[in-house]
């Protein structure tokens, strides 16, 4: 069995890093399309050893049985993909634009699986900050019922796009030697700071939470599949080039120890548990970027509360957070 695949939004971050995952995990390809905007066309891109050439997204890029990785924005996603569905395409939309509507599953492969197959053209892959969260939770759910999650994020600012990360090298050169750079991609400096606000530039809710909070709040209870679990986050961009890390606490039904917890853990697919406090050993973004697993440790019982445990999560957002998890959700269907 082989796929047509098409990859939209190819010169991205995100795209770019898919085009990488299909390579490495062998995924059977049997033809590739890759798809930008116009300001593309004529840039060549590598897959398996092969120049492609990349081509401009349109309404009519898409045929029957293809399998679309799509990356474009939300914006352009919306405006695409019904047309992708009517032309008899399946969709694994790596934007927030279809991620909560009912109908269109939001699937995490180790987590929900099972959703996947219930698509009608398009599957969502959830939000980065989101995925590596609940990768480390769904077991610990299973086992004792978490009612309340409280988490703090520490986002990369490759989660931004390419000309964040321009943004933060030539702002940290600048202010290093004594020089200054003013903010475009970001409201404020990024270098040497944590900006409380993700997306950037967008407006807070009326709830005075941010989009980015309201994703993880929303999408972990679409995809843990318990609306009853209370979730409050603070999500914050820190100048970290890859790699987002998240302080994770919850209040569980059942008592947890750190024993225990660590024992869950170390059994839990794509979950990776490193936690040796004695030796300085905890999970970091420089360890995690260009890997696969999502790291836990810092593992400790709530000494404020009765049954809680804290613990600090980090994963590549490029991989495990966008690219990894949409081909993992392919690959449900080889
Ligand atoms: P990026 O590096 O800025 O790349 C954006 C990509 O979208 C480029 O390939 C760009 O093509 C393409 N694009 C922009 N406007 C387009 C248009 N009108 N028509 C066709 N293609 C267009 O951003 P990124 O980091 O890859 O992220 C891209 C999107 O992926 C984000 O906006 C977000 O929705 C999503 N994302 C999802 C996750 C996740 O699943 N968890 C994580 C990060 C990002 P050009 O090079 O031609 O401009
Ligand atoms: C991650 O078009 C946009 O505004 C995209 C913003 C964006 C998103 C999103 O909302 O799709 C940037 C980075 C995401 C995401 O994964 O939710």
């Amino acid at each position: 069995m082989k796929f047509n695949v098409c990859v939209a939004g190819a010169t991205g971050n995100v795209g770019r890093t898919m085009i990488k995952i299909l390579e490495e995990r062998k995924f059977p390809v049997d033809r590739i399309r890759l798809l930008a905007s116009s300001r593309s066309l004529g840039k060549k891109l590598v897959f398996r050893g092969a120049e492609i050439e990349v081509e401009e997204l349109t309404l009519d890029s898409f045929e029957k049985n293809e399998l679309i990785l799509s990356s474009p924005g939300g914006s352009v996603s919306k405006w695409y993909i019904p047309s992708a569905v009517k032309a008899g395409a399946l969709v694994i939309d790596n934007t927030s634009a279809f991620r909560m509507n009912s109908g269109v599953p939001l699937v995490v492969p180790e987590v929900n699986p099972h959703a996947a197959f219930k698509h009608k053209g398009i599957i969502a892959n959830p939000n980065c900050s989101t995925i590596q969260m609940v990768v480390v939770l769904k077991p610990i759910h299973d086992f004792a019922k978490i009612r309340r999650i409280v988490v703090s994020t520490y986002q990369a600012v490759s989660g931004a796009g390419i000309a964040a990360i321009d943004e933060l090298k030539k702002q940290s050169k600048a202010l290093l030697e004594g020089s200054q750079y003013e903010p475009s991609v970001f409201p404020h400096q990024i270098a040497f700071n944590c900006i409380p606000q993700i997306p950037q530039k967008k407006a807070f809710s009326d709830n005075f939470y941010s989009e980015e909070e309201m994703k993880m709040v929303n999408e972990t209870k679409k995809i843990m599949e318990d609306p009853t679990i209370a979730v409050t986050a603070t999500t914050v961009r820190v100048p970290v080039v890859t790699g987002h890390s998240e302080s994770v606490n919850i209040e569980t039904e059942r008592k947890l120890t750190r024993t225990k917890t660590i024992a869950i853990l170390k059994e839990a697919p794509g979950v990776t548990v490193m936690d040796d406090p004695e030796n300085q050993v905890y999970p970091l973004a420089s360890f995690a970027e260009g890997k696969n697993s999502t790291y836990v440790g810092r593992i400790r019982e709530d000494i404020s509360h009765k049954s809680a445990l804290d613990m600090w999560i980090v994963s590549d957002n490029l991989r495990k957070g966008a690219a990894l998890n949409a081909v993992q959700i392919a690959e449900l269907f080889l």
